[in-house]
C-alpha cells in the first residue's frame, strides 16, 4: 500500500527540489499537491485540513539549513509531521499487570481478529516466553472456535476446550478462571464479529469486557476498507474503550488513508501491523518508517537530518572557541538560545 501518495509526492518535490529559493507561494503549490495525495489516499478532511495547516506554518519562513535546498526543506517537515500524525513512536503491547493479563480483540467479521489472535499469541509464546491460552468467543458462526483450536496446534500455542452451547461472557469466564488455576501469563479473547456494527455486538462485546478487565483492548481492522475501517474504530473506541490498533492485510493495495486517519480520530496508537495470511505476518507499526513509504524520500530526510546536525556542530565549535578566549557577548547567547529554541521546535 501507500505507493499512489508516494509517487504523487516523489512528483511534486522532485519540482521542488529544481529550484534554489522557496517562496510562500512555492509552498502553497507543493502542499496543494500534498493535500490532494492525502484525499486520494482516502484520509479523512478534517486530518487533511489540520496537517496542511501545521505543516505550513512551519514551511513558510522556516530557515533553510545551508547545502540543502528548501525544497529537500519541506519533505523533512512534510516527513516529520506524518510521523507525528501516525503516532510518533513505536507502541508496543502493555502487558504489565498481574497474570493472567486479559488481551480482547474486537472488529468486525472477517477483519482478521483469529487470524491475528493466533499471530499474536505465537509471538508472545516464542519472543517473549509467556504462556498463553487463546480462547474464541464466537457462537456466532458454527466453525469459529475449531477454527482457532486448529491455528492454536499449528502455532503449538493452548486453546481453552470447546464447550458446545456455552454463550460468550460464560466462554470467557471459564477461561478466567483456566488461564489462573493454570497459571497462564497471557489470556487472549477472540471475539465474535458482524458484518457491520450493531448494538447486539456492542453489548456483547462491553459484557465481555465488564467480565474480564482486559489489559489490552485491541481493535482488528482491514486496512483495504479505507474509510469504513476509520469509522469503525472509532465506534468500537467510543463504546468499548480500545487500546490500540491491528491494521491488518496492509499486504494488499490499500490506500495508506486508514493507517494515516486511525491514529488521529481515536487517538489510539496502531501497534501491531498484519501483512499476510501466514503465522509469523506479523509486524511491529513503525510511525517512522511507515512515513518513509509514503514520501518515497528516506533519501533526503537522512539528508536533511545530517546538514542539520552538522551545522550546530559547527555553531557549537565557534562559541566553544570564543568562550574560551573570553569574547563570548550577548549576541552569542542570543544566537544560543535561537538554537536552543529550532532544537525545541524540532523536537516539539
Ligand atoms: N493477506 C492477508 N490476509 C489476512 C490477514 N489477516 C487475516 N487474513 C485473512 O483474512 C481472512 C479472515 O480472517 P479471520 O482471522 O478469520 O477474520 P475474523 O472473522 O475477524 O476472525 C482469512 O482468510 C485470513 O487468512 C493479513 O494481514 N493479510
Ligand atoms: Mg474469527
Amino acid at each position: 500500500m501507500f505507493e499512489g501518495l508516494s509517487n504523487r509526492l516523489g512528483e511534486v518535490f522532485d519540482r521542488l527540489k529544481k529550484r534554489g529559493a522557496l517562496s510562500e507561494s512555492d509552498v502553497n503549490e507543493a502542499l496543494r499537491e500534498v493535500r490532494i495525495a492525502l484525499l486520494e489516499a482516502d484520509v479523512a478532511l478534517p486530518v487533511v485540513k489540520d496537517f496542511i495547516n501545521s505543516v505550513k506554518e512551519r514551511a513558510i519562513g522556516a530557515e533553510v539549513v545551508k547545502s540543502i535546498t528548501p525544497g529537500q526543506m519541506v519533505v523533512k517537515i512534510v516527513h516529520d509531521h506524518l510521523v507525528e500524525l501516525l503516532g510518533g513512536t513505536v507502541q508496543t503491547l502493555d502487558l504489565v499487570a498481574a497474570a493472567p493479563v486479559v488481551v480482547m480483540m474486537v472488529g468486525l467479521q472477517g477483519s482478521g481478529k483469529t487470524t491475528s489472535t493466533a499471530k499474536i499469541a505465537k509471538r508472545l509464546a516464542e519472543r517473549d516466553r509467556k504462556k498463553v491460552l487463546m480462547a474464541s468467543l464466537d457462537v456466532a458462526r458454527p466453525a469459529a472456535q475449531e477454527q482457532l483450536a486448529v491455528l492454536g496446534r499449528q502455532v503449538s500455542v493452548a486453546t481453552l476446550p470447546i464447550v458446545a452451547g456455552q454463550q460468550p461472557v460464560e466462554i470467557a469466564k471459564r477461561a478466567l478462571v483456566m488461564a489462573k488455576t493454570e497459571g497462564y501469563d497471557v489470556l487472549m479473547l477472540d471475539t465474535a464479529g458482524r458484518l457491520s456494527i450493531d448494538d447486539a455486538l456492542m453489548l456483547e462485546v462491553e459484557a465481555v469486557r465488564d467480565a474480564t478487565q482486559p489489559a489490552e483492548t485491541l481493535l482488528v481492522a482491514d486496512a483495504m476498507t479505507g474509510q469504513d475501517a476509520v469509522n469503525t474504530a472509532r465506534i468500537f473506541n467510543e463504546r468499548v474503550g480500545l487500546s490500540g490498533i491491528v491494521l491488518t492485510r496492509i499486504d494488499g493495495d490499500a490506500r495508506g488513508g486508514a493507517a494515516l486517519a486511525m491514529r488521529s480520530v481515536t487517538g489510539k496508537p496502531i501497534k501491531l501491523l498484519g501483512t499476510g495470511e501466514k503465522m509469523d505476518a506479523l509486524e511491529d507499526f513503525h510511525p517512522d518508517r511507515i512515513a518513509g513509504r509514503i514520501l518515497g524520500m528516506g533519501d533526503v530526510v537522512s539528508l536533511v537530518e545530517k546538514a542539520v546536525a552538522t551545522i550546530d556542530q559547527e555553531e557549537a565549535e565557534k562559541l566553544a572557541a570564543k568562550m574560551q578566549k573570553g569574547t563570548f557577548d550577548l549576541d552569542d547567547f542570543l544566537s544560543q538560545l535561537r538554537q536552543l529554541k529550532k532544537w525545541a521546535a524540532w523536537a516539539a
